[in-house]
């Protein structure tokens, strides 16, 4: 019989903590990580977006994306007919873009610590909503300036079906399902894997209503 300094810890199961899931070499899904900041998050979210609400852009090839995007933080994503970049002022406003609210920021940074990156400082949030039928087709995320910090990723509202691909378009990707409270961070080597999400699937979640939001920092200048 063991000991009782028996080796807790020889188990590889019991190295990580319950609901960390690895999916890549350097990404992980955070179970319900951000379920205990929701109360916290969502006061500053509805600020966010009262300065600058949801919005559908439309791409460099004409086409309207149907998921709406806001964001908040230094920098902001935009998208129309010369480009995708990032930018320090809402176009719609041309004020800048609202700042960063704390305790997102600091649920960003705890979820890149909890998957090994520690000293994560983004610089952008972007914003995504998603009403039943909306989706994410695959690309990559390459408009920022360095591909060394992590993204770091929060579901709210109705359950997505996320795909996480390779690094060629054609690569089958995997399907991983991601629901509210749910955090992911994709790092290193996985940074500029394709990815996209299926189109959401009909239904209220009980706090977020009938749509899914999705927050993801980046460090983007
Ligand atoms: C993996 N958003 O905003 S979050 C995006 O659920 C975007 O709204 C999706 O893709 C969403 O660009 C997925 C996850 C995500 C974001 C950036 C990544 C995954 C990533 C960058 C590299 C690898
Ligand atoms: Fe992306």
């Amino acid at each position: 019989m063991p000991g009782p300094t028996a080796d807790l810890f020889a188990d590889d199961a019991l190295q990580q903590p319950a609901g960390r899931e690895q999916i890549g070499e350097e990404s992980y899904v955070l179970r319900g990580f951000a379920l205990p900041w929701i109360d916290r998050m969502l006061p500053e979210l509805r600020q966010v977006l009262a300065q600058s609400p949801f919005r559908q852009m439309v791409t460099p090839g004409g086409f309207t994306m149907s998921a709406a995007l806001s964001s908040c933080g230094e920098l902001g994503w935009t998208t129309d007919a010369s480009g995708y970049r990032y930018s320090p002022t809402d176009p719609h406003s041309q004020q800048p873009w609202p700042a960063m609210p704390n305790d997102l920021r600091r649920l960003a940074i705890l979820a890149a610590a909890d998957a090994g990156f520690i000293d994560f400082e983004p610089d952008a949030c972007l914003i995504n909503r998603y009403v039943p039928g909306a989706k994410m087709s695959l690309h990559q995320d390459k408009n920022e300036r360095r591909y060394s910090a992590p993204v770091v990723s929060v579901s709210l509202g109705l359950p997505a079906i996320f795909l996480f691909g390779g690094h060629t378009r054609s690569d089958r990707p995997k399907k991983v399902s991601l629901f509210h409270g749910d955090v992911v961070v994709w790092g290193g080597v996985d940074r500029l894997r394709f990815h996209g999400v299926l189109p959401i699937q009909a239904g209220q979640h009980p706090i977020m209503g009938p749509q899914r939001i999705n927050l993801t920092f980046r460090t983007a200048g």
